[in-house]
C-alpha cells in the first residue's frame, strides 16, 4: 500500500471503440529530439512520478525548436500511434484520441497520489493528480487536457473536495482532491472522455483507505457495576453516604467524526493518558492511583473512580509525556473535561451540572428560548457547510451558483469573520477547522488587491482578535499582527487618514482623491488599539490615534457630515454633505462610545458621545425630546424614525437599515455612563424612550414587508406619526440580511429583560429562513416585498459575523457572552472592555 492506496488493485485501460486499428510504432515528431519520460503504459502506471520529471517535460516542451511549442499541428497531422492499452480479458489495440499536444495530444494519464500527507485520513482532502502526458510521455497541452471531461467515481462517503474543479486543468495536471469523513475503504475510478465523437475513455480504478483522523473527542463513560446512574452530569449511588461507589470510567478516543482511534499510535513520542481531578484524596481516589490508562488495541481504557463525599468534582484526562504542543495537551484537556455530582441517594435530590448552570446563569425564560438558540446555531451550521462545499478559502460563498467570489482578496474572509461566533455557539468542530485555515492556510501575501482598509479593520482584524480575546490561542494574535503591519503603511498620509484601500501582499494603495468616509476612519481604533495592547507594539494604537484626531481637526465635535476631505490633503476638513447615522457615518459614533469602554480613562471618548447624543435629536422624528405636555397625555412611545438631514439643512425623510445599531449604542451608554451624566437633562428617560421607539421602528422594517425582510432602506412620511411608506424604493428595496436590527433586539433584551424582544427576533428569524435559506447558505434578496423572493447570488460575511450571532445571543442566557467582560466591535466580535466603565 502506498500513500493510503492499494496499488496492486489498480489497472489502466482504454476502452475503445471496437474494431480500432492497431496504434502505429511510435516514433519522434520532425524537431523533436526529446526522450520520452515513460513511454510504454501496458502495465499499470508508476505511482508517484517524480515532479522533477514533470517540470523537466515541462522545460523540454518549452525548448522545442520547430515552433510548435504551443502551436497546434495542423488539423490533418497524424497523431503518434504508440500506445497498447490492455483491457482485463484480452488486449486491445487502440487508437489515441485525436487531440493535440504540447508535445503531442493526451494520450495517457497517470493518476497519482501526490500530497504532503502521508496518507488519506478522514477529514483531509486527499490530494491527487491527473496528469495527461502525450505519446512521448511528456506533459500534453494544456488546452487540450480542457477538452477532456473527467468524472470520478467514489464509493461509500466519499466526495470530490470542495475545492475541485474537475476542469481546471493546470500545466496539464488536474487536482482532485477526495474527502471523507469516515474511516474507510473506498473504490475510486477515474473516467476521461475526449471530445472525439469516437471518443475513447479511460478508466483507472483504485481504492483508497481512508485512516482515522488524529484523536479529538475523548469520551468518558460511567462503568458502575452497582447500577449508579449516569444521567451525563450526575452520579447517584446505592445506600447511605458515604459508600465507596467505585465506578470504572471507560475512556475512548475518537476523531472528529467519531471514528475509534487508539490515542496511543497517533502521537509522537509516546505520550498516554491520565485520568485528572480538581479532588484531593478525601474527595475522590482513582485506581490506579496516579490515573494513568492503559488503553487495549481498540482505544479503550479504565480507571476506576470512587467519590468520597458528596458533591461535584471535576475530571478530565491530560496527555502525559510525548511531544505534543501546550495547544495540543490544552485542547485534550478541554475536550473531555466534565463535571460529575456525587449525591448521597439518602439526601434530597441535589441540583445537576446543567440545572445549576441553568440556575445562576438562565433567565425564568431561558430555557424556553434555548430550542430557538439551537435552530440559529443549526442555521449557522447550514450556511458553514455551504461555504465550506463550494467556496473554502474563498471570501464569500455564492450560494446559488455554488460557487465562491474573492471580494476581499481572497483571505477567507467568511472563515476569519465567523470565527467568534462558531466559538460562542460550541461548534468545536468547525472552529478547529477554521483555526487550522488560519494557522495553515492563511496567507496575506496571496491577497493581491486592492482591499477595504476598514472593512479589513472590522472583519479580520476584529475576527482575528475577537478569537484571540475568546480562546487565547496565539496564533489569531500572530495574524492579526501580520495583518496589522501590513495595514500600517495605509496611514502614511499627510492628514493621517488612511486610504480607504490597500494592497496587503504588494504593499501599496492608490492615492485616493475621493472624499473620505467618516464611517471607514472613524472605526478602525478598538481593533488597532487592542493589537498594541496585546503586542506591546504602540505604533499600531499611533496610527489609529492619529486617524482619530485627524477627524477631531476638521473641529466639529457632535454630529459630522458623512464626508471629509481626501486622505492625501492637510488640513482636514470637512465636505459639505448630508448628516445620517446610516451608511457612511454609522460606526464612527458607535466607536466614541465603544473606545471607552474600552479604555475608561480617556473621558474624551464619553465627553464627544454624549454631544453626540445631544444632537442625535435633529436627526429623529418625532423629535425625541417632547414637552412635558406630551408625556402628560401619552405614555406612549412613538415609533421613532431616523432621517437625514442635507448639506444645506433640508431633511431628507429616509432610515436605513444600517441605522438601526442606533438603539444597541443608545442602551449600552444607559447602561455604562456614570450616573451623573444620565442625569442631566432628563437624559435617562428620552435615551430610554428613543431606544425603545427606533426598535420598534427597526422591527417593522422586517414585519412590514411581504417576505418579512427589511429593505435596505425606506421613506418615511414627513408628518405625524412619520410611518414607513408601503411603497419601498426601488433602488432600497434588496435585503443582504443585515445585522442592525437583530443586534438592538439583542442589547434591548439584555438591558431590559423584556421579552417582546425575543419574540421579534424569531420573527426576523423565521422570515430568513423561509425566504433565503438555499442549499449553499442564506441568498440575499432582490426585492423583499415579492415572494416568493428572488435571491440574489451571495451571502455576506456578516451574516455569519453578525446577524446569526446576535439571534443567537438574543435567545441564549447572558452568561454566553458577559457584556461587563467584552465590547464588541463594529462587525460583532468580542474584545476584552477594560473594567471600570459600568454604572451597574
Ligand atoms: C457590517 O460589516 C458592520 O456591521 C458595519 O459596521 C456595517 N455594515 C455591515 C453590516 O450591515
Amino acid at each position: 500500500m502506498l500513500n493510503g492506496v492499494t496499488d496492486d488493485l489498480l489497472t489502466l485501460h482504454w476502452r475503445g471503440p471496437k474494431g480500432s486499428k492497431a496504434p502505429k510504432e511510435d516514433a519522434p515528431r520532425d524537431g523533436e529530439d526529446v526522450k520520452p519520460i515513460k513511454a510504454e503504459t501496458t502495465k499499470p502506471p508508476t505511482f508517484l512520478p517524480q515532479p522533477a520529471a514533470l517540470i523537466t517535460a515541462a522545460l523540454l516542451c518549452l525548448l522545442l525548436p520547430n515552433g510548435n511549442r504551443w502551436d497546434s499541428p495542423s488539423a490533418d497531422s497524424t497523431l503518434p500511434q504508440r500506445i497498447l492499452f490492455e483491457e482485463p480479458g484480452h488486449s486491445q489495440e487502440i487508437r489515441p484520441p485525436a487531440l493535440r499536444g504540447c508535445c503531442g495530444a493526451p494520450t495517457d494519464f497517470r493518476w497519482v497520489f501526490l500530497d504532503d500527507s502521508k496518507e488519506a485520513v478522514a477529514g483531509r482532502p486527499f490530494r491527487t493528480r491527473l496528469l495527461a502526458l502525450d505519446a512521448y510521455g511528456r506533459q500534453a497541452r494544456p488546452a487540450d487536457c480542457g477538452a477532456l471531461r473527467v468524472d470520478l467515481g467514489l464509493t461509500g462517503k466519499a466526495r470530490l473536495s470542495l475545492s475541485t474543479s474537475p476542469q481546471a486543468w493546470r500545466l496539464s495536471a488536474l487536482e482532485l482532491d477526495i474527502e471523507n469523513e469516515h474511516a474507510e475503504v473506498i473504490q475510486a475510478e477515474v473516467r476521461i472522455e475526449s471530445p472525439n465523437p469516437a471518443a475513447d475513455v479511460l478508466l483507472q480504478s483504485s481504492q483508497i483507505h481512508f485512516a482515522s483522523g488524529p484523536p479529538h473527542n475523548f469520551v468518558m463513560q460511567m462503568e458502575d457495576p452497582q447500577q449508579a446512574s449516569d444521567s451525563g452530569h450526575s452520579i447517584s449511588g446505592v445506600g447511605p453516604w458515604p459508600q465507596l461507589l467505585p465506578l470504572r470510567v471507560r475512556v475512548l478516543t475518537q476523531d472528529r467524526f467519531g471514528n475509534r482511534v487508539p490515542f496511543a499510535t497517533q502521537r509522537s513520542g509516546g505520550s498516554g493518558l491520565a485520568l485528572r481531578s480538581n479532588g484531593d484524596k478525601t474527595r475522590l481516589e482513582m485506581r490506579p492511583a496516579n490515573g494513568h490508562i492503559t488503553f487495549d488495541e481498540r482505544g479503550e481504557g479504565h480507571v476506576t473512580i470512587q467519590g468520597m463525599k458528596p458533591g461535584p468534582v471535576k475530571l478530565w484526562l491530560e496527555e502525559v509525556g510525548g511531544n505534543s504542543t501546550a495547544q495540543q495537551k490544552w485542547d485534550v484537556k478541554r475536550r473531555s473535561t466534565r463535571t460529575i455530582i456525587f449525591t448521597n441517594p439518602s439526601a434530597p435530590p441535589q441540583p445537576s451540572v446543567a440545572s445549576e448552570m441553568a440556575r445562576s446563569t438562565m433567565g425564568a425564560n431561558d430555557e424556553k428560548w434555548r430550542a430557538h438558540a439551537d435552530e440559529v446555531k443549526e442555521a449557522v451550521l447550514h450556511a458553514w457547510r455551504g461555504y465550506r462545499s463550494f467556496a473554502w478559502g474563498m471570501d464569500e460563498v455564492q450560494p446559488l451558483s455554488r460557487s465562491g467570489r474573492n471580494s476581499f482578496g481572497g483571505v477567507g474572509i467568511t472563515i476569519i469573520d465567523s470565527l467568534t461566533t462558531l466559538w460562542l455557539m460550541g461548534l468545536d468542530e468547525q472552529f478547529e477547522e477554521a483555526a487550522r485555515f488560519v494557522s495553515e492556510e492563511l496567507d496575506f501575501d496571496r491577497a493581491d488587491a486592492q482591499i477595504s482598509v476598514f472593512e479589513l479593520t472590522i472583519r479580520g482584524l476584529g475576527g482575528l482578535l475577537g478569537a484571540y480575546a475568546l480562546s487565547g490561542r496565539k496564533v489569531f494574535l500572530d495574524k492579526a499582527e501580520d495583518l496589522g503591519s501590513r495595514l500600517l503603511p495605509a496611514f502614511n498620509t499627510s492628514s493621517r487618514l488612511p486610504l480607504p484601500k490597500w494592497n496587503i501582499a504588494k504593499g501599496f494603495g492608490d492615492p485616493s482623491a475621493e472624499p473620505t468616509i467618516l464611517s471607514e476612519v472613524g472605526s478602525l481604533q478598538l481593533e488597532f488599539r487592542y493589537l498594541a495592547a496585546q503586542t506591546g507594539k504602540k505604533r499600531f494604537k499611533r496610527v489609529a490615534d492619529e486617524a482619530f484626531q485627524a477627524i477631531e481637526s476638521a473641529g466639529l465635535p457632535g454630529l459630522l457630515p458623512v464626508y471629509l476631505t481626501p486622505p492625501q490633503q492637510h488640513p482636514v476638513k470637512a465636505v459639505a454633505s448630508k448628516f445620517a447615522f446610516g451608511a457612511l457615518a454609522d460606526s464612527y459614533y458607535e466607536y466614541l462610545l465603544k473606545q471607552w469602554l474600552q479604555s475608561p480613562s480617556e473621558v474624551h471618548f464619553k465627553d464627544l458621545w454624549i454631544r453626540v447624543m445631544e444632537e442625535l435629536g435633529n436627526l429623529v422624528r418625532p423629535l425625541p425630546t417632547p414637552s412635558p405636555e406630551f408625556w402628560a397625555v401619552s405614555q406612549e412611545v412613538p415609533k421613532y424614525k431616523l432621517i437625514e438631514v442635507s448639506a444645506r439643512g433640508e431633511v431628507l425623510h429616509k432610515m436605513d437599515h444600517l441605522s438601526c445599531f442606533t438603539p444597541a449604542m443608545v442602551v449600552l451608554g444607559l447602561k455604562t455612563l456614570p450616573k451623573a451624566d444620565l442625569a442631566v437633562k432628563g437624559r435617562n428617560a428620552t435615551w430610554w424612550r428613543l431606544a425603545e421607539g427606533l426598535t420598534e421602528s427597526c422591527t417593522e422594517l422586517w414585519t412590514m414587508t411581504k417576505s418579512g425582510l427589511a429593505p435596505e432602506f425606506s421613506f418615511v412620511h414627513p408628518k405625524e406619526p412619520y410611518s414607513f411608506f408601503s411603497q419601498l424604493p426601488s433602488d432600497g428595496r434588496h435585503s443582504f440580511l443585515r445585522p442592525e436590527t437583530a443586534e438592538s433586539l439583542f442589547y434591548l433584551y439584555r438591558f431590559t429583560g423584556d421579552e417582546k424582544y425575543r419574540r421579534y427576533g424569531l420573527q426576523l428569524f423565521r422570515a430568513i429562513l423561509e425566504h433565503t435559506k438555499v442549499e449553499g447558505g442564506f441568498a440575499s434578496v432582490q426585492d423583499v416585498s415579492v415572494v416568493p423572493t428572488t435571491k440574489i447570488d451571495e451571502m455576506h460575511s456578516f451574516v455569519m459575523a453578525e446577524t446569526f450571532k446576535y439571534l443567537y445571543l438574543l435567545f441564549s442566557p447572558a452568561a454566553m457572552l458577559d457584556l461587563e467582560r467584552f465590547v464588541l466591535n463594529t462587525e460583532g466580535h468580542p474584545l476584552p472592555r477594560a473594567t471600570g466603565a459600568s454604572n451597574a
